[in-house]
Parts: structure tokens; sequence; C-alpha cells
């Protein structure tokens, strides 16, 4: 990518490279504001917080804080991403924190592969207090790298309200509920939950730090349609899939999955019949390794490509979610909910939408079935939830919603006069467009 003359920008994965790198001193800069003397007895533990819960997701959100950053640079050398580092570690911060916090509230297992912060043994309910910590954290930092910066103020302003709106969204995603389950509330919650913190926020802060605040409304808007579409995709792995793919991620640990793991990826094979065959060779092939004869997790990495490509052969989405959804469970106001009420509403009407809509009769039964398992969670309604996604083809019909949405966010990302936000939101949307592929 050459743009004006200047030298090329760098690839995602030289920003990810390069903000990787720069862990080290991001974590020290914060542990040395909590105890310069570096004698507390808090230290190894927070440490160890900081270690097991921020550099070990995707980090699209820091990357998109270097890239911004790098987009407005006048020259493109790749050091000079690091004065942006410190932002984003900070916008990762944030993210550990939401995340923490999140999986207490969301009753989640899993987190990027690996069991939730609270769920290891010894922090429990202490995983609250981490939570604030990795929240506060984010200030001390970017106070060590940025308090003489002219736009500090205003940076610390744009984390305090993007936080603000992400915990309203939270608290409108906690209580929707079956009967919140409109399109509208959707749209809004999402936009406030995921959009603010995981779109604007990284793009804001970059313009923020190359001293440009007249752009951070310009590029908002679109920012947030992008991070709408983002949170559709994540609804859109059915629940099978995210236990496939979790599980997937686990093999790599020298540990065995708790019991209630293993229970819960056995019910859901065992209760998922009627499914394609691709399907049903990756389904029986997570039964084989949870109740077969894989003893260690070594052992079960050595199929674990099999498993995917059987699973991929039918989905056609290597995403790894790295955890369990509870969407179904948490009558979670989601993507695919509400898209199922929509058909399963229309074809009761005798008003279908789309080739494999059910008869009106079908449709009927499958609403009340919908209304009585939907937010339940017995493993049985969990797993009928599942079924009537299955039968409408949600897959096929969020394709259709993604290529749609890809194509006018798109056509909007070209109508911006700036050539930097161009190239921003530009990559933005390829990158997430292209995480299904
Ligand atoms: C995750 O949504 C939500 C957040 C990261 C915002 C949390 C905000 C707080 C104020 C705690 P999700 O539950 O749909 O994500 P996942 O599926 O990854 O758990
Ligand atoms: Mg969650
Ligand atoms: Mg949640
Ligand atoms: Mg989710």
């Amino acid at each position: 990518m050459m743009m004006n003359g200047h030298s090329p920008m760098p690839s995602w994965q030289q920003l990810l490279a390069t903000l990787d790198a720069s862990f080290d001193s991001a974590k020290s800069a914060v542990l040395t504001q909590v105890d310069p003397t570096g004698a507390s007895p808090v230290l190894g533990h927070l440490s160890r917080v900081l270690d097991y819960n921020v550099p070990h997701g995707k980090k699209t959100r820091g990357v998109t804080v270097l890239l911004a950053w790098a987009a407005f640079a006048k020259d493109r050398a790749i050091a000079d991403a690091e004065t942006a580092c410190p932002a984003a570690w900070a916008v990762e911060l944030l993210q550990a924190s939401f995340l923490v916090h999140d999986d207490i509230m969301d009753g989640s297992q899993t987190r990027r592969g690996r069991p939730c912060w609270f769920r290891n043994d010894g922090v429990g309910l202490m995983a609250v207090n981490d939570g604030i910590f990795l929240d506060q954290a984010l200030y001390a930092l970017l106070s060590s790298a940025y308090s003489e910066h002219p736009q500090y103020s205003r940076l610390m302003d744009l984390f305090h309200s993007v936080t603000l709106t992400t915990c309203i969204g939270q608290a409108l995603d906690m209580s929707l509920g079956v009967s919140g389950l409109t399109w509208s509330a959707y749209r809004e919650m999402v936009c406030r939950k995921t959009a603010h913190y995981s779109f604007h926020l990284p793009v804001a802060a970059a313009l923020l730090l190359r001293n440009r605040p007249e752009l951070v409304g310009v590029a908002k808007p679109l920012l947030l349609r992008i991070g709408e579409y983002f949170q559709g995709q994540k609804g859109r792995s059915p629940p099978a899939l995210q236990v496939k793919l979790c599980w997937s991620r686990r093999y790599s640990l020298p540990i065995k999955p708790p019991q209630d793991h293993r229970s819960a990826v056995d019910h859901r094979v065992r209760s998922s019949p009627g499914l394609a065959d691709g399907k049903q060779r990756g389904a029986r092939y997570e039964a084989h390794i949870f109740k077969g004869p894989y003893q260690t997790w070594a052992e079960a990495q050595k199929h674990e490509q099999v498993a995917q490509d059987d699973y991929l052969d039918f989905y056609g989405d290597p995403a790894e979610t790295g955890k369990i959804g509870t969407d179904i469970q948490e009558a979670k106001c989601s993507w695919l909910a509400l898209t199922a009420l929509d058909r399963l509403r229309a074809a009761a009407s005798a008003k279908p939408d789309g080739d494999n809509s059910p008869s009106p009769s079908e449709a009927s039964s499958l609403l009340a079935r919908f209304q009585d398992c939907y937010g339940q969670s017995e493993p049985d309604r969990v797993a009928a939830v599942g079924d009537i996604y299955r039968r409408l083809r949600l897959d096929a019909a969020y394709a259709e919603f993604e290529a749609a949405e890809f194509a006018s966010i798109g056509a909007s990302v070209e109508q911006l006069d700036s050539p930097e936000l161009r190239l921003v939101c530009r990559t933005l949307l390829q990158l997430i467009h292209g995480r299904r592929k």
C-alpha cells in the first residue's frame, strides 16, 4: 500500500509484532505506578492479572491504534509506531477489563481458548477487583506516556466517555431479555456495547495523538457501522461451532479440560441430530475426542486439523472464537435470535422469507418452541434453539446480510474525503470481512 508518495504502510503483521514487542514495557510502566519500589506483595498478583488477560487476544483494537497512527505518518517507518504503543495497550487494557467483567456476568466458561479469569483457582470474585485494576491501569499507562501531550485531556475524556457508553450498552445487553428482542434495541445495544470501544476508540485515540481532533467526528459514524457488522459476525457461530473451536484452541494446553466442559461438549454432540454430512463428521470427531481414546491434549492436538477441516467444510468459517457461547441460555438479543424470530413469524403468517422457509404450521410450532426454549439453561432447550437456527439455515441468511452490508459500508468508506481515513476504514473492513474466509 503506497500512498501520496510516502513509504509503504507497515503490514498488519508488522504492526502486531511492534505491539507485542512493547508489552513488557507497557506492563512495567503500569506496575511502576502501582509501586515504584517494586516491594509490594500485591505486585505478583497484578502482574499475573496483566499477563493472563491482556496480551493473548487477537489485539485487533490495539493494532488498529497503530494502523491509524501509521496512516497519518509523514514517513511510515515502523519505528514510528512505537510512539502509539502505550495508547494501543490502553485500548487492550480496557478490552481486558470489560472481558473479565463480562465473563462473570455472562457466566462464561472460556475466553481466548482458556478458562475465564474468574474461573482460575484462587481468583473467583477477586476478578471483580482485577477488572477494575485493568481499567484503571490504562490511565496510569496513558499518563506515563502522554501527560505532556497537547491532546492529553481529550484522550482521557475519550477513554472515559467510551467506557460509559460501553457500560450502558452492557446494561442493555443484560436487561433486554426475550421480550426485548427487537432490531432497534439490538442496534442500539451493539453500537454502545461493542462499536464504540472496538472501532471508534482506537481510531480516535490515534487521531488525537496525531493532533487531528477535527477528524474524530468525521470517522466515527462509519466506524460505528463497521462495529455493528463485526458484532453480527460474532453472533454468527452456532453453539456447536463455538464449542468445537474452543476446544481446538485448548488442545495446545498441557492440561485436561474440567469435567463440566467435557459434559457440555458431550451433550451438545449428542443432542444435535439431523446434521448435514460434513457437520456430522465434525460432531462425531468431537465426541471421539471427549469420550474417546485421547488421554492428553497432546494426543488430541495431532487430530485437530482434521476436525477443523471437517467443520470448515460445512460452515466455511475458520474463525476461532476460543469461547463457548452462552447467548441462547442468557436470552441475548443476538442477530441470530432476531433473524430466527423474523423468519418464523413471516412463515407462520404464510409470508415465507427465503428458500428455507418452513410451512405455516411448522413455523408456528417452531415459534412456540423457540419462545419456550430461548433464555433457558436446560441443555435440551439450548439444543432445540440451535436446531431451529439450523433448520432456518441462518448461516446462509447471515452470509447474505454480510455481503450486502460489506458492499454498502465499502461504498461509504470511499466517500470519505480524507485519504488516510479511507485507508484505515478500508483496512478494517477487509480485516473483519476476511476473518471468516
Ligand atoms: C462483550 O459482549 C461485551 C463487552 C466486551 C462489553 C462489556 C462491558 C462492560 C462494562 C463489562 P459479549 O458478551 O457478546 O461478548 P462475548 O461473546 O465475547 O462474551
Ligand atoms: Mg460475554
Ligand atoms: Mg456479554
Ligand atoms: Mg457474544
